[in-house]
């Protein structure tokens, strides 16, 4: 937003390969960031959401040519499915970036001349193992020799080639120091903390200087000055992070007002990219550093990774059309424990949609809402004086926000949800103690005060559960009357005396299909 006097947010997912169609890995990672882009939009941030995809390099020319078609044509109809999938799963992001727009090329031409300027890069001759696959070069004890006289990367598992070209360098060794000592001086700057220590070890146990172009194909961006060279895939795919705010120009108004990136958000495979390589080349440049790289798990089918050759790779329509793409979203938020690796399988999510959206929160609502509909005109009851027991729930539900505002700040997700199904956990246990439905009959009033404060934990724990389950969020603060939807309204109570509509069930919990 130009002018805007909130504070700025900016945030972005990796720019993933669009060499086949996009898995539940990929689905996940963008569903994490826009649950918190969403949240901080709601709690009053200006926020900038960047995703894209990375077009550049050597797999994708490879799988063009397999496939026998132009490499422009497979990045082209490869990132319009990326987009698409992401606008299925309601992903808010403000600029879907492909890394062959003419910007980008711009920015990353800039980048690699601000590098040079520094003197940071040369031209020599490389020799050594590179992975198709991971797009990275290995040191050859980084490496494995099988049976079969092939090699392979020994961490991933894929398959390494010798390669000889004539290529740039980029002088990563002078940065060792510069870089143990931004480990060291901001420790929130890679998360969780098991990551840091890895590549804080990584890199004290010594860097070479890196090669940053290739000359034996074309599919990339040019390096300025030497048409026989395009850029290494991650020197310019690093740099969407720099495009996606208006970099070149670094007086623009959205750089000033978005850089330097409050997080980027990435799979654990890629931390070595962002936490050692990025900071380099921006120190180099002259540019801020980002303030936090977070690397999340990897997702696996039932334990096991998802492969073409296993079969299990699940794509996330499928999954959308079983379960529904809220239910979808919340299980992969609260399931997994953020930032560690998780497993899905069919009996997980139906678990978590029949015991905690249909049972604690759908029949909560259900019920309060239905015995509103019938006993209290359909409208928002009148409280009288509350009893210990109301203020106390009350007083749990109003100390959630900051609870949940810190695990979001920490990248959190499952903890937050946690704390929000705590607190529904313990109204259900207040509704069920109170017994409304009895006081219908001996204490109406009574009855009305209950009702009230329970419709008053639901406002705040589905406000809160807006940026996870946008549209089902939704629908329940329409039966619940609630139009004001941002965080500064948290404090607010309801109002006595608002028509309410007529309520539905919005959590049904999910029956097996007859055999
Ligand atoms: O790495 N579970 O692209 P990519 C969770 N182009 N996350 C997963 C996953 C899984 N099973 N599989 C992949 C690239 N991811 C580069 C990024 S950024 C400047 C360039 C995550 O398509 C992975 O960790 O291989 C990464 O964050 C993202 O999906 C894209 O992976």
């Amino acid at each position: 937003e130009t002018g805007s006097t909130k504070p700025a947010f900016y945030i972005t997912t990796a720019i993933a390969y669009p060499n086949g169609d996009p898995h539940i890995g990929h689905a996940y990672e963008y569903i994490a960031t826009d649950a918190l882009a969403r949240f901080k939009r709601l709690d009053g941030f200006d926020v900038r959401f960047l995703t894209g995809t990375d077009e550049h390099g050597l797999k994708m020319a490879q799988t063009a040519a397999k496939e026998g078609i132009s490499t422009a044509d497979l990045a082209r109809r490869n990132s319009d499915a990326f987009q698409a999938m992401q606008e299925s799963l309601k992903i808010t992001f403000d600029r879907f970036i492909r890394t062959t727009d003419a910007d980008h090329l711009e920015a990353s031409r800039d980048l690699w001349q601000k590098m040079t300027d520094n003197g940071d890069i040369y031209l020599d001759s490389y020799s050594g193992w590179y992975s198709v696959r991971d797009e990275a070069y290995y040191a050859e004890g980084e490496t494995t020799l099988q049976e079969d006289g092939s090699r392979i990367a020994t961490e991933s598992g894929t398959p390494v080639e010798w390669t000889e070209e004539s290529t740039y360098f980029f002088r990563l060794s002078a940065y060792q120091d510069k870089l143990l000592a931004l480990y060291e001086e901001r420790p929130d700057f890679i998360l969780p903390a098991t990551r840091r220590n890895e590549v804080a070890s990584f890199v004290k146990s010594g860097l070479k200087d890196l090669s940053i172009s290739r000359s034996t194909f074309d599919w990339g961006v040019q390096v300025p000055g030497d048409a026989d060279h395009v850029m290494y895939v991650w020197v310019d795919a690093l740099t969407n992070y720099l495009t996606g705010v208006g970099y070149p120009d670094t007086d623009s108004e959205s750089f000033r007002r978005y850089w330097p990136a409050d997080v980027h958000m990435i799979g654990k495979d890629i931390v070595r990219f962002h936490a050692v390589f990025w900071p380099a080349f921006l120190m180099s440049a002259g540019i801020e550093l980002p303030k936090r790289v977070f690397a999340h798990g990897f997702l696996t089918n039932k334990g096991e990774k998802m492969s073409k050759s296993l079969g299990n790779v699940v794509s996330p329509a499928a999954l959308v059309d079983e379960y529904g793409l809220d239910s979808l979203r919340f299980f992969l938020l609260r399931e997994v424990s953020f930032g560690q690796d998780g497993s899905y399988s069919h009996e997980a999510i139906v678990t978590r949609i029949n015991a905690d959206l249909a049972n604690e929160l759908g029949n909560l609502a259900q019920r309060s809402l239905s015995m509103v509909a019938k006993n209290c005109d359909a409208q928002v009851p009148q409280p009288g004086a509350f009893t210990p027991a109301d203020e106390a729930m009350l007083e749990r539900v109003d100390g959630l926000a900051p609870i949940v505002r810190a695990h979001m700040d920490e990248q959190e997700l499952h903890l937050a949800l946690e704390a929000i199904w705590s607190v529904l956990g313990e109204t259900n246990r207040y509704f069920s103690s109170q017994e409304p439905w009895v006081l219908r009959k001996t204490d109406p009033a009574r009855m009305a005060t209950v009702l009230y404060v329970t419709l008053e934990v639901l406002r705040v724990t589905v406000l809160l559960t807006q940026p996870v389950m946008p549209d089902s969020t939704a629908r329940l603060l329409d039966l619940l009357g609630v139009s004001e939807r941002e965080f500064d309204s948290l404090g607010a109570r309801l109002t006595p005396g608002v028509a309410l509509p007529k309520p539905t069930g919005v959590f049904p919990r999910y029956v097996e299909p007859e055999e």
